[in-house]
């Protein structure tokens, strides 16, 4: 059993009650990791450390700050294997997966955002011959950070990157479900040169260790990435204090294939799409429209083509290199994911592939990747409930007007893809759709400097090159008169 301790101050310390949480492997179903059981103790200490090092480090020269968030960079490639293997065992993912997207993608991170500040110009403008007005931006000071537990380090230091490169100083708690990769980034940001203080990690539960830090007088701004139901409640919480509030939350992703689409170039990444990381990805599609019209050929093409390389899918132990996908998170998100699939029986979705436990998988939280198809039944709860899990559904479309109005239909839009040879269709589909992002013949290339968050229930705010200046500081117009 691995301990990992709370990093305050830039020192390892136990929680102050004393008590750890036990994270269990989704493959093995063992526990293999205890967690601090963190309270509002320990985050208050988090805080006044956070607290004393802003003047410090607010004050470093941008280019000194960016060096270390290269520095970080090269600290995790460094350790590319060991947190690789550390995010599958946490999260179930593959470890290719993990060594092909998430830690790069985390690594990258911070040499994205060390490379915006270094860019980083304000605003300034003459009023007349002796008067000038510029604009400094300002870092707030203390910054909550609250992550998930499916994408672990990669949506932790697309948090902590900006949050520090901008001059604030944080507090981070990640997913209790998925801890250890955090705990190994401290030991790099402190190899790195990151100065005591400016980055703290509190682990433990959300509704005590995370409640406390959306909760904290010192902490003015929460950044927060994870179900809409959470991101609801922590609205509520600070609400009161008026803090500044990014939510990155849930979503019922469409996917929209037109009959012009090149299958034979993308039916793999409609696939893909679909199940990365078990299709716990908040920007995975998970209803599948496809245009049927009078003939319905292409429509069937599609549907046997997408079961066929469904049922291709490796399932199995995520320290395979050929593995696709592995367990999901944990016992209880599968039963949810079992009690989606139940419900979608129940109310009249025919079942294609998938559905149960695999046989070959009695040990772990393993699901098959399932497909269901939809006639009329659109308004069934799986066409409008997060499942965040392996599961999709096809539904045909015989006009543009339909599709759209059934991708609009849900309480969310976060992201969309498009998938045809039309550049009309292409952009004239993607302005009509209710999303922050729209991809076209594509999924998840994901270009830092676009902004990126969700529209209704999808979240509140954007973060990207911009967006993230914007959200980690406040701007002070200064009005100068020379004559
Ligand atoms: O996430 P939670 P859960 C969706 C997905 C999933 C559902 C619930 O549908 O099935 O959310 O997942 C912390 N104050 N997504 O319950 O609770 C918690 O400790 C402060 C989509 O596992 O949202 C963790 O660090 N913090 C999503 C983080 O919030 C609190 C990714 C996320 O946990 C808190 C994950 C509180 N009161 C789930 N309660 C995405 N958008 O990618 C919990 N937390």
């Amino acid at each position: 059993m691995i301990r990992i301790q709370n990093f305050i101050g830039g020192e390892f310390c136990a929680p102050v009650g004393g008590a750890y949480i036990v994270s269990v492997n989704p493959t093995t179903e063992d526990a293999y990791l205890e967690i601090p059981r963190s309270q509002s103790a320990d985050v208050d200490l988090a805080a006044k450390a956070a607290a004393k090092a802003f003047p410090a480090w607010s004050a470093r020269k941008i280019e000194d700050r960016a060096e270390i968030l290269d520095r970080i960079a090269f600290g995790i490639e460094a350790r590319r294997d060991e947190l690789a293997n550390a995010e599958s065992a946490d999260q179930g993912k593959s470890v290719s997966i993990a060594m092909s997207l998430d830690i790069p993608r985390a690594a990258h991170n911070f040499r994205f955002f060390a490379g915006a500040a270094r860019h980083e110009v304000s605003v300034s403008a003459p009023l007349d011959s002796n008067t000038m007005s510029y604009v400094r931006r300002e870092p707030i000071g203390v910054a909550g950070l609250i992550s998930p537990w499916n994408l672990p380090l990669y949506l932790l230091t697309w948090k902590i990157a900006p949050a520090i490169v901008y001059g604030n100083t944080c507090i981070a708690k990640p997913s209790e479900l998925t801890s250890h990769t955090a705990f190994i980034l401290c030991e790099i940001m402190r190899d790195a040169g990151v100065p005591p203080g400016v980055v703290n990690l509190v682990f433990g539960l959300g509704a005590e260790a995370g409640q406390a830090l959306v909760e904290h007088r010192d902490v003015p701004l929460i950044s927060f990435t994870g179900g809409t139901v959470t991101g609801r409640k922590i609205a509520q919480a600070v609400a009161p204090q008026l803090k500044k509030l990014s939510l990155e939350l849930g979503g019922k992703n469409p996917t929209i294939v037109f009959k012009d689409a090149d299958l034979k170039k993308h039916m793999k990444m409609i696939v893909r799409s679909s199940f990365l990381n078990q299709g716990e990805i908040c920007l995975c599609g998970s209803r599948i429209y496809v245009e049927r019209g009078q003939d319905p050929t292409f429509y069937n093409a599609f549907v046997q083509e997408f079961v066929r390389e469904t049922r291709a899918l490796i399932v199995g132990d995520p320290t395979d290199r050929k593995t696709f996908m592995g367990p999901l998170v944990s016992r209880d998100h599968r039963e949810k994911v079992q009690s989606y699939v139940e419900l979608a029986q129940s109310e009249g979705l025919k079942l294609l592939c998938g559905g149960k436990i695999p046989a070959s998988q009695p040990r772990g939280f393993f699901f098959e990747p399932t497909v269901f198809s939809v006639e009329a039944q659109h308004a069934a709860r799986i066409q409008h409930e997060e499942v965040f899990g392996p599961v999709v559904t096809i539904a045909p479309f015989d006009s543009t007007d339909e599709v759209v109005a059934h991708a609009n239909s849900t309480r969310y839009g976060l992201a969309a893809s498009i998938w045809t040879e039309s550049l009309t269709s292409a952009h004239a589909t993607a302005a009509r759709l209710h999303a922050g992002t729209v991809w076209i013949n594509t999924w998840m290339a994901r270009d830092l400097r676009m902004p990126f968050g969700g529209v209704k229930e999808s979240g509140l705010g954007r973060e990207g090159q911009l967006d993230s200046v914007q959200f980690f500081t406040e701007p002070k117009t200064i009005c100068l008169r020379y004559d």
